[in-house]
């Protein structure tokens, strides 16, 4: 009976009007592609929402027919005129005032990716106490969590006939750090899992043992990410404590390279985990204060002021449709003194030469750690992985072994980077972040030659005459 709906909602639903004026919206390929989502959403082969209902749909209405706001813009550029799929972005299930879903705001071109796709936000949609990754039946009250320890049957991929390392490895994990890796739209294969553990068990061991990675519940694979035309690599989002990585942009780099970002992103589980205790419920809306981290960065030359209460950015907020983008903050981030919009302007116009010197000045690893203190830190961590490799490479190897080797690493650097160049060494040893990194992200000689035995660098497609990384 669901699938029924799901076919009349895409193909014959009565609310379905098609293109009725110039909206940057295909109806029929962007529905699909938006309720698509809904399968995959917690697991494959998540169980359908229940259609919504008359009152449900008579809400949608009564929302839209009053003054439009850019949430009623967003909405109808979104679904257009089907008014069944704004009534779930809208849905609350268990009237614990989170909404079902966090819908994608990237964009509604479809040329550049196509938004509205559903994401969790509520973790427990049907509060039956069992998170909805776990449930079985995510939206119907009434199951228990499995055994402690144990992998519910529809995680497991033993029980799909899979007795190899790709399984093992998302039992160690499970077991070890209470993270399950989970198939969305594209399945892990056994290097992508593979490298997951690496980052998780040579990098941030220390991390989960000492309760500082409670902000990460799943780590998942989906196709690709709509945002910036599928121009990203992989997100985590605090909110549902997931690390998403997206296998259409990951496949194309070097075990070395995928690692990077994995830990890039766990680098932002780490730093969501520090909100936690505090404002976990501040973080489900869409105002986010994240106090504990601000304070944190100050260490690091960044600190923080609040909006104004008439800031531009409130008066966009949403207040009936969480988005994973039209979000704001209540403050804004500065990095030595100065707000991180300058910061970009003042970098935007920099090209070769001049932006080297100037990322060298200002102690940047690139333009992309000016973002705000989450991708700087994020950015410096890999930085800080990266300078001790390119250090253990230096100590192990000499001649012409060592330049291949370096110029190897510059090579998955540039390919990872592309046009923002990737200045390492500009987290210099001495620096308080690096000193904070090597106490509490201490790297071991042993996971270094690791990444230099095991192919982590791909080595046989490197030319020698390379010279060393920048
Ligand atoms: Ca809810
Ligand atoms: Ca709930
Ligand atoms: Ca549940
Ligand atoms: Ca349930």
């Amino acid at each position: 009976m669901i699938k029924t709906w799901i076919l009349s909602l895409c193909f014959l639903s009565p609310f379905f009007v098609h293109n009725s004026s110039a909206l940057p919206w295909d109806g029929k390929r962007i529905t699909h592609l938006q309720f698509g989502s809904l399968k995959t959403l917690y697991y494959p082969g998540t169980p359908m929402p229940t259609e919504p209902n008359l009152d449900e749909l008579e809400n949608v209405r009564d929302f839209l027919s009053g003054d439009p706001t850019e949430e009623t813009d967003f909405l109808v550029k979104t679904y257009g005129p089907n008014h069944p799929m704004i009534a779930l972005a809208l849905r609350d299930t268990d009237g614990d005032g989170q909404t079902d879903y966090r819908i994608d705001d990237a964009t509604t071109d479809l040329e550049e990716g196509y938004g509205g796709r559903f994401f969790e936000n509520d973790l427990d949609v049907d509060n039956d106490g069992v998170p909805n990754i776990y449930d079985p039946n995510p939206y119907t009250d009434g199951d228990e969590l499995p055994a402690s320890h144990s992998l519910p049957e529809h995680l497991d991929w033993i029980n799909k006939n899979e007795t190899n390392q790709r399984a093992e490895t998302q039992h160690h994990i499970f077991q070890d750090f209470g993270v399950v890796l989970i198939d969305r739209s594209r399945a892990f294969d056994r290097r992508y899992s593979q490298i997951v553990d690496t980052a998780l068990r040579w990098v941030f061991a220390d991390a989960f043992e000492k309760g500082q990675m409670d902000g990460l519940q799943a780590i998942v694979m989906d196709d690709d990410n709509a945002i910036e035309g599928g121009d990203s690599y992989g997100m985590y989002e605090s909110v549902n404590q997931t690390l998403y990585l997206f296998d259409n942009k990951l496949k194309d780099l070097s075990p070395l390279g995928i690692l990077l970002v994995v830990i890039h992103e766990l680098g932002h589980a780490y730093q969501a985990s520090m909100n936690l205790p505090f404002s976990h419920q501040e973080l489900a809306s869409n105002i986010f204060s994240e106090r504990p981290f601000r304070s944190f960065m100050e260490r690091f030359e960044w600190t923080s002021v609040e909006k104004a209460a008439d800031d531009e950015d409130y008066k966009k907020l949403f207040k009936n449709v969480a988005t994973l983008y039209s979000s704001t903050n209540t403050f804004d981030f500065l990095y030595r003194g100065k707000l991180a919009t300058d910061w970009q302007k003042e970098i935007s116009s920099l090209k070769g030469n001049a932006l080297i010197q100037f990322l060298k000045a200002n102690k940047l690893v690139n333009k992309y750690s000016l973002q705000d203190a989450y991708e700087w830190f994020s950015e410096n961590m890999v930085a800080y992985v990266i300078g001790n490799l390119n250090d253990r490479i230096s100590v192990r190897f000499e001649g012409r072994e060592k330049t291949r080797r370096l110029a190897a690493l510059k090579r998955i650097l540039d390919k990872a980077y592309g046009d923002d160049p990737y200045l390492f060494k500009n987290l210099e040893s001495f620096s308080p972040f690096y000193r904070f990194l090597n106490l509490e992200f201490p790297i071991s000689e042993d996971f270094l030659d690791g990444l230099i035995a095991d192919d982590f660098l791909a080595i046989d497609q490197t030319s020698p005459e390379l010279g060393s990384p920048r």
